[in-house]
């Protein structure tokens, strides 16, 4: 018996708050729409049962647009900024008014690889779909096949130097009061700074200010970035909601979402530069590609079958940066500059963030080194606890402590 799974079995037991799982406590009271997901791949794997009630009460908070929030408020509590008040759009479950990156689908299909339970499966299928349109109209109206953020916690990336230059354009001013809670339960120097918090409120008030209507938030966003991480997830999502409509002969939408798949595949395609042994995200405001080394470069490991040549540069380019490193993946590459081994998305590793890379590099045949980094992150967590993430430096366990989608990771990866 592995007591690291019994204690993962533990900490999502002491995070339901009645058939959904917050993160962890007091630092993020709600339900967030991606580490839902991950927890309920973690669910599937003992407790099929949990696992739908946690994408069930998810979409809870589905828009009539299709859109699923990046967070549903399902009760409320004092002990986090902002909340129901600050995002203002009056859905009758409060909810905020930005999405997160979709691993529901991919979540659900292997949840319905568990039971074949069909009943239980098609509106989470249907709900899943609907938000992948959503994704399509409300975030590529261009049709360029990658699909853009308007608001960096929308990424899950929340402070990543990816977006430095993007947000720098993005004024500090706010008509919403700015009063962290986050900085009251952790150290301060593990989270984004305080002029990080005064943009991510200007652009709240400013999508609020549109009614957080798709159209004129696409037309006033001073933060527009057609980004590779969700694009490349939300390709693996297209790819898993395929199949689920071919399992459940719904011959119409598989032909739909594969052209999708397709013009995103290679979109994506189009993002590699070999000069940087990575894909990039693009700035649409600027029209610039967004160099900073961060692991969203690598995540399209997960959605394509990538040519050997492409492979080999990216797994080298990883190995160099995990070169030294106690623990592997750092989200930035170490050295730059902008590297900080311990403030959130800036440095640190995340489990979930290597649970996509291992799945990458299996798909693509790197399973030795899909390999090392399971055991990297298995190591960390049985040292540390179910932290957050880790200081990939010294392998400390850091940010919010008894972490729902760390657990759901180790259960998955040990
Ligand atoms: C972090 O983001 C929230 C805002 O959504 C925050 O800092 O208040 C990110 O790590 C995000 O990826 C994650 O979903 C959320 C809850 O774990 O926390």
């Amino acid at each position: 018996m592995n007591l690291h799974i019994d204690q993962a079995k533990r900490i999502l037991v002491a995070n339901d708050r009645g058939g959904y799982t917050v993160p962890t406590d007091r630092l993020y009271p709600f339900q967030w729409n991606w580490d839902s997901a991950f927890v309920a791949m973690g669910f599937a794997l003992y407790d099929t049962d949990r696992a739908y009630r946690e994408l069930e009460r998810l979409i809870e908070g589905q828009w009539t647009d299709g859109m699923i929030p990046h967070i549903v408020f399902h009760q409320p509590s004092d002990t986090y900024f902002p909340g129901p008040s600050v995002w203002r759009t009056r859905h009758t479950i409060p909810t905020s008014g930005i999405t997160q990156p979709p691993v529901f689908a991919i979540a659900l299909r292997k949840l319905h690889e568990a039971t074949g339970d069909k009943t239980r499966t098609l509106p989470l299928y249907e709900a899943a779909l609907k938000w992948h349109r959503w994704w399509y109209a409300a975030r590529d109206p261009e049709g360029t096949g990658l699909v853009a953020l308007l608001h960096p916690w929308e990424s899950g990336s929340d402070n990543s130097p990816a977006w430095d230059l993007a947000l720098a354009r993005v004024p500090t001013t706010t008509d919403t009061p700015v009063v962290r809670k986050d900085t009251g339960h952790v150290n301060a120097l593990m989270r984004p700074r305080n002029e990080d918090y005064q943009r991510f409120i200007h652009l709240v008030d400013t999508y609020a200010a549109c009614d957080w209507e798709p159209a004129r938030q696409w037309a006033k966003a001073p933060f527009k970035v057609a980004e590779i991480q969700t694009t490349a997830i939300l390709l693996k999502a297209g790819e898993d909601l395929e199949a689920l409509a071919h399992e459940f002969g719904r011959m119409e939408d598989a032909s739909e979402i594969a052209a999708l798949n397709e013009k995103t595949r290679n979109a994506i395609l189009a993002q590699w530069r070999p000069d940087l042994s990575r894909f990039v995200s693009r700035d649409l405001v600027s029209g610039w590609d967004i160099e900073a080394p961060t692991q969203a470069g690598f995540i399209p490991l997960l959605s394509l079958d990538l040519d050997q040549a492409v492979v080999g540069a990216l797994v080298d380019e990883m190995k160099a940066w995990s070169k030294g490193m106690k623990v592997a993946f750092p989200t930035v590459k170490p050295g730059v500059a902008s590297w900080e081994p311990k403030r959130y998305w800036r440095g640190p590793a995340w489990a979930i963030i290597n649970w996509l890379l291992i799945d990458g590099l299996k798909r693509n045949g790197r399973v030795d080194d899909a390999e090392k980094l399971r055991k990297s992150t298995i190591t960390a967590i049985e040292a540390e606890g179910f932290a957050e993430y880790f200081d990939p430096v010294t392998g400390e366990g850091c940010g919010g402590l008894g972490f729902s989608w760390t657990a759901a990771a180790y259960m998955w990866l040990v």
